[in-house]
Formats: structure tokens, C-alpha cells, sequence
């Protein structure tokens, strides 16, 4: 037993990472826009001005992802390109666009899976005080509405936030992502509380303007933590490693902090405790309203770090052996975060899952010959995958699979120096260019992962 019969084999892309067109057609201000101007916040200056020029180019995109074989597109929305001020008056030439994309996609029998938040908040709404601002899960509940009446019609799969562990700690804890600040914490435990909230004012807004019944999720991230061997200790040393929670200062890398409220409708005892001196005031209708019943658990998985049970019957890292591969970002190569990850995500939450993002990031170049040789790439995924294959085949509820990403794109604070695509992008002329992994993915799909 592998992979479910109609499971959703996809790509991942987001708005500012590819679309472009960052003035135009009356889109607003957000505040990657506003960062990128930033002297030394993004290598070599770059921004997503331009990016893919995906606003222009989405026809030729999707025909490359029906070639490809996809079954599902997991794309964000700009929230300033629908709404410029964040609220209010709706720009009708953004939704043209999405309107537009969605329908070539449904043409190319390729099933949308809409994000409605990857990182672009509109810059008038964080001139008000975004995140920290009480009435901010209104607003995004006003956004997911508007959403839902003009594209519920026709996409029935969503995700509300993407990452809330990076766009509040880079953004907000390490400053590194936009807007690049360093707020007291006590502050950032305030702006989670109100994305947690936002996230489910979007869940209602989604069921109540939907045109018809919607599968809703969630899309947040945060490093598996896998067992060193199968031995029940440390399967339980690797659980109970995964789901505990960091020291206040670099709190918002975990996982229970931002899951358990939305499906047990709590916060971990643990950070309770631990984070008491900086949380906000947390009512029980707070907890209701983040805990509205989601339908799928999305996770974007791209490695773990391996835990054993020690000696004195606490969780212990095991060193990765010297010389242990990792990809040109530098992250560490780890497939067993596939098997693990979905594991303990399902045992606990009990949601079907959708691994929203996996991939990497490698020095690609345009051989002699015309092509892109990403064998690296083909190799990572080749070992994630059939991970990922042993969950399923030992029971696991996985619907579907999201590489990151669809083609080369802007990697937030690292400009373009990271390739992370199936399709390599030459960013001057704008050309694409099969890499050898998209063509390995495409047979992949034919053959429903049997040839992994
Ligand atoms: C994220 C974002 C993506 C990134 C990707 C590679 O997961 O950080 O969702 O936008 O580009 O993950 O870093």
C-alpha cells in the first residue's frame, strides 16, 4: 500500500515570491515592499518587483504544470491586491487576476488550493499596528470573506496562514524577515494570540460566504524532531521532544504553541507556565473562536533533528555525523522528518494531512547542453518521498504532497540567491527551464509514487 488513489501531487508557489507586478493594477503597499527598500535586509538588494513576472506570465505557468502532470497548485493570494488598504474598497483588477489564474488552472485540471496568507500584510494595516492591533482578526476575517464571495464558486480547498512561526519570529522576535523588528516579547505573544484569532474570524468568514462546502486548513511549519532508532523509548523521547516548547527568548519555533489551540482549543501547559510573565489576556471565547473546527492539518516539512532517550531519561540530541549532507541553504538533509512528522502530527491532532511544502534549495546552472542536471535534487526527493510513502503505508491519512517549489523564485531575505524549483527561471530574460527533477516529478505523479 503507498499513496491514496486520488492523492493530490502538487507545487507550492506564494504571491510576492513570484508574481511581480508589484505596482500595478492597483495593488497596495505591503511590507515585504516597504523591507526590500531596506539598505542590507535582502541579499544584494534584491526584492520581488519583479520576481517570475508570474502576473503576466501565469498562462505559460500553468501550461508547464499541466505538462508536468500536476493534480493540485497551491498558490496565496495578496491580500493588498485584493484589498490595497488591507479593508474596505476591494481593487477589482486583483481579483480579475486571481479569477483569471483559477480559471486556466480548473481548464488545465489542475485543482487550486488557495493560501490566503504567505507574509505580504498590507502596509496600511501595519501603519495601524498590524498583528498587535485588537481589531487585526477582523480584518483578515473581512479579507477571507471577500475571498470566499468572489472565489468559493469554483476553489473549495483553502489554507488560512502559511509559516506563523517565521512571519512573527523572523518578523517580529529576529527581525530578519520583514518588517525586520525585534519586539519585546511580550509583544509577539500578543500578535500570535491575534493571528491564532484571525485564523479562525477566516474559518467562519470561509464556511459563512462560501458558495459551497469548503475543506479549510491550516499551513504552519516548525522542525520534526525524529527518533535515532524504532525502540519505543525513543519514539517517545522524539514525541515528547517535538511537541515541548522552547525558552521564552526564541519561543515561537515550535509546533503545540500554534496547533494546539486551533484543534484542542488550548494552549500547552508547558507555555503556559513557562512564557505566564508575557502572555496577553486570553479569554475563553478567544479559545473557541481559534479552535473553530478546521478540516485538514497542512505542514510545510523541511528536515527534523534526531532524539534519542538519555541516560537519565530525558530527550537527547544525537550529533549528526561529521560531514553529514545538507542542501546549499545549509539546512541538513533528514528524509526520516517525512515518515515522523506526519506520524505524531496525525496521532495527535487527528486531522488528514497535506505536506504543504518539502524541497530544497541547490546551486543550479544551465549546463553546456541547455539543461538543468539537479540530480541532488532528484536524490532528496527521491529519499523524502518514499519516507513520506511508509507513513501512508502504515496508516497514516496523507492526501497530499506540495514540492517547493514550482519554479525558481524570491527566497525572502535571501533575494534570489536560492533556487528552490522544479523549473529553473533565468530572472533576466525570463525564460523557464525544465530542470531534470521536473521531468523525474512528472513521472512520479504518472506512476502515483509506485516508482519510488
Ligand atoms: C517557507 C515559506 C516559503 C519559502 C520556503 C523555502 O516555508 O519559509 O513558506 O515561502 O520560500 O519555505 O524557505
Amino acid at each position: 500500500m503507498g499513496f491514496q488513489k486520488d492523492f493530490a501531487w502538487g507545487a507550492a508557489t506564494s504571491s510576492y515570491q513570484i508574481e511581480g507586478a508589484a505596482y500595478e493594477d492597483g495593488k497596495g503597499l505591503h511590507i515585504w515592499d516597504v523591507f526590500c527598500r531596506e539598505k542590507g535586509k535582502v541579499f544584494g538588494g534584491d526584492t520581488g518587483d519583479v520576481a517570475c513576472d508570474h502576473y503576466h506570465r501565469f498562462k505559460e505557468d500553468v501550461a508547464i504544470m499541466k505538462e508536468m502532470g500536476l493534480k493540485a497548485y497551491r498558490f496565496s493570494l495578496s491580500w493588498p491586491r485584493i484589498l490595497p488598504e488591507g479593508t474596505g474598497k476591494v481593487n477589482e483588477a486583483g481579483i480579475r487576476f486571481y479569477n483569471r489564474l483559477i480559471d486556466e488552472l480548473l481548464g488545465a485540471g489542475i485543482e487550486p488550493y488557495i493560501t490566503l496568507f504567505h507574509w505580504d500584510y498590507p502596509y496600511e494595516l501595519y501603519k495601524k499596528g498590524g498583528w498587535m492591533n485588537d481589531e487585526s482578526p477582523e480584518w483578515f476575517g473581512e479579507y477571507a470573506k471577500v475571498v470566499a464571495e468572489n472565489f468559493s464558486d469554483r476553489v473549495t480547498h483553502y489554507f488560512t496562514l502559511n509559516e506563523p512561526q517565521c512571519f512573527i519570529g523572523l518578523g517580529f522576535l529576529q527581525g530578519e524577515h520583514a518588517p525586520g523588528l525585534r519586539c519585546p516579547v511580550k509583544d509577539t505573544l500578543l500578535m500570535a494570540h491575534n493571528t491564532l484569532k484571525g485564523h479562525g474570524r477566516a474559518v467562519q468568514a470561509l464556511r459563512e460566504f462560501g458558495k459551497q462546502p469548503l475543506t479549510v486548513g491550516y499551513a504552519p511549519t516548525s522542525t520534526i524532531l525524529y527518533p535515532a532508532t524504532k525502540h519505543e523509548e525513543d519514539v517517545e523521547a522524539a514525541r515528547k521532544a517535538y511537541f515541548s516548547l522552547p525558552d521564552v527568548e526564541n519561543w515561537s519555533w515550535n509546533v503545540s504553541w500554534w496547533s494546539d489551540p486551533v484543534i484542542f482549543g488550548a494552549y500547552p501547559e508547558e507555555g503556559l507556565k513557562k512564557y505566564e510573565a508575557y502572555l496577553p489576556k486570553i479569554t475563553d471565547a478567544d479559545m473557541k473562536l481559534i479552535s473553530e473546527p478546521i478540516d485538514i492539518y497542512g505542514q510545510n516539512i523541511y528536515n527534523g533533528r534526531c532524539v534519542r532517550m538519555g541516560q537519565d531519561g530525558k530527550p537527547e540530541e544525537v550529533k549528526r555525523p561529521a560531514g553529514a549532507q545538507t542542501t546549499a541553504m545549509d539546512w541538513p538533509v533528514t528524509p526520516q522528518c517525512l515518515y515522523w512528522g506526519p506520524k505524531f502530527l496525525q496521532e495527535r491532532y487527528h486531522k488528514p494531512i497535506y505536506i504543504t511544502e518539502n524541497g530544497l534549495s541547490c546551486r543550479d546552472v544551465v549546463s553546456a547542453d541547455g539543461r538543468v542536471h539537479d540530480a541532488g535534487r532528484i536524490d532528496f526527493l527521491a529519499n523524502y518521498l518514499a519516507e513520506l510513502k511508509r507513513a501512508a503505508a502504515d496508516g497514516v491519512d496523507i492526501r497530499g504532497y506540495f514540492q517547493w517549489s514550482l519554479m525558481d523564485n524570491f527566497e525572502w531575505a535571501r533575494g534570489y540567491a536560492e533556487r528552490f524549483g522544479l523549473i529553473y527561471v533565468d530572472y533576466d530574460s525570463q525564460q523557464r527551464i525544465w530542470k531534470d527533477s521536473a521531468y523525474w516529478y512528472k513521472s512520479v505523479i504518472e506512476a502515483n509514487g509506485e516508482n519510488i
